[in-house]
């Protein structure tokens, strides 16, 4: 019988934080052969005696491979740790957490030093890396013809989201979704300080919580599909005038409970500037508008 031996890609990983060593983890354990660098070189130490190759320097670690994945901590890092090495005929893969403009200037400056370029965005945190159920992904964004490639690779630590050729869309995408994070995160706070002083136990708030936020997620469909046809009475259930009437309850409440109204106020201003405009019919989506400068 023939046996058919595949060979894994070989991958350079420079940046060995929390991050940087679970994804390391992962392509040890698939069997990819994996060369190593960082910074503080103790933390490739601990690679090496799982089976990395510890390279000496990063200009090392770079010349091992085709496809060279950065982890590190921000873009500037990036700029510091490849500026000694050799990127001609290079896959670069950044995973560093960047801004749109920085993603799209750091795949030209590869272009300019011979290499093709990805940007990623990673949705998840370390102990999700190497755990499919765990429902961790990456954005990326770049080279088509590098993701196309890489694909079965870079799917090996987590789920892999292709957002186009545009080098900056997977920053874009990360830093929106991180961005409604913070508003849920925002939200969630204001509620558990309105109980706060109360003989309310928090941990009875809690699932509450979790289960209104998840009931309420879906309605980003509703305020994609009013984006996309411009008409923002469409489907409306709760219209604009009605929750700008019922926005005193809120502050009233969260001037008993003795709480700032600092997380609320800013959104429930919007909401009034849309009305002002004669927009009561509306849904809440209005309220994008005046975001958009
Ligand atoms: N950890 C997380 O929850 C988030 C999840 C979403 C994505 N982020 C981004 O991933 C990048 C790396 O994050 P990390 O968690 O690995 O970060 P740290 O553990 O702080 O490790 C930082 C690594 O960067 C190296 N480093 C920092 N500055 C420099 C520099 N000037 N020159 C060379 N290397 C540098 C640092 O090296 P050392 O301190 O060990 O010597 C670490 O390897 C990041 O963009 C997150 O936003 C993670």
């Amino acid at each position: 019988m023939t046996q058919h031996i595949v060979e894994k890609t070989p991958v350079t990983l420079l940046g060995l934080g929390a991050m940087g060593t679970a994804l390391a983890r992962t392509w040890l354990a698939a069997g990819h052969p994996l060369t190593v660098w960082n910074r503080t070189p103790a933390r490739a130490a601990v690679l090496a005696a799982e089976g990395a190759r510890a390279a000496d320097s990063a200009a090392d670690a770079v010349a091992a491979n085709t496809l060279i994945i950065t982890c590190l901590l921000d873009d500037s890092s990036v700029e510091e740790v490849l500026a000694g090495t050799d990127l001609a005929g290079k896959d670069l893969v950044n995973l560093t957490t960047s801004t749109p403009a920085q993603a799209r200037a750091r795949a030209e400056w590869a272009r300019e030093r011979g290499a093709r370029y990805l940007d990623g965005g990673i949705m998840a945190v370390p102990p999700m890396v190497g755990i499919p159920e765990a429902g961790g992904y990456v954005f990326y964004s770049g080279s088509a013809e590098l993701f196309e490639q890489h694909q079965q690779t870079l799917s090996v630590p987590v789920g892999t989201t292709y957002v186009g050729t545009d080098a900056g869309f997977a920053a874009l995408h990360d830093v929106a979704l991180l961005s409604a994070m913070y508003g849920m995160f925002a939200g969630a706070a204001h509620a558990f300080a309105l109980i706060r002083k109360e003989n309310i136990d928090p941990t009875s708030l809690a699932p509450l919580l979790a289960d209104w936020l998840v009931a309420m997620a879906p309605s980003v469909h509703q305020t994609a599909d009013q984006l996309r046809g411009g008409d923002y009475t469409k489907g409306v259930v709760s219209n604009l005038a009605m929750q700008v009437a019922g926005t005193p309850t809120f502050l009233d409440t969260t001037e008993q409970q003795g709480v700032s109204p600092e997380l609320l106020t800013p959104y429930f201003e919007l909401m009034r500037r849309r009305l002002a405009e004669g927009s009561g019919e509306e849904d809440l989506t209005g309220v994008i508008d005046l975001l958009v400068r």
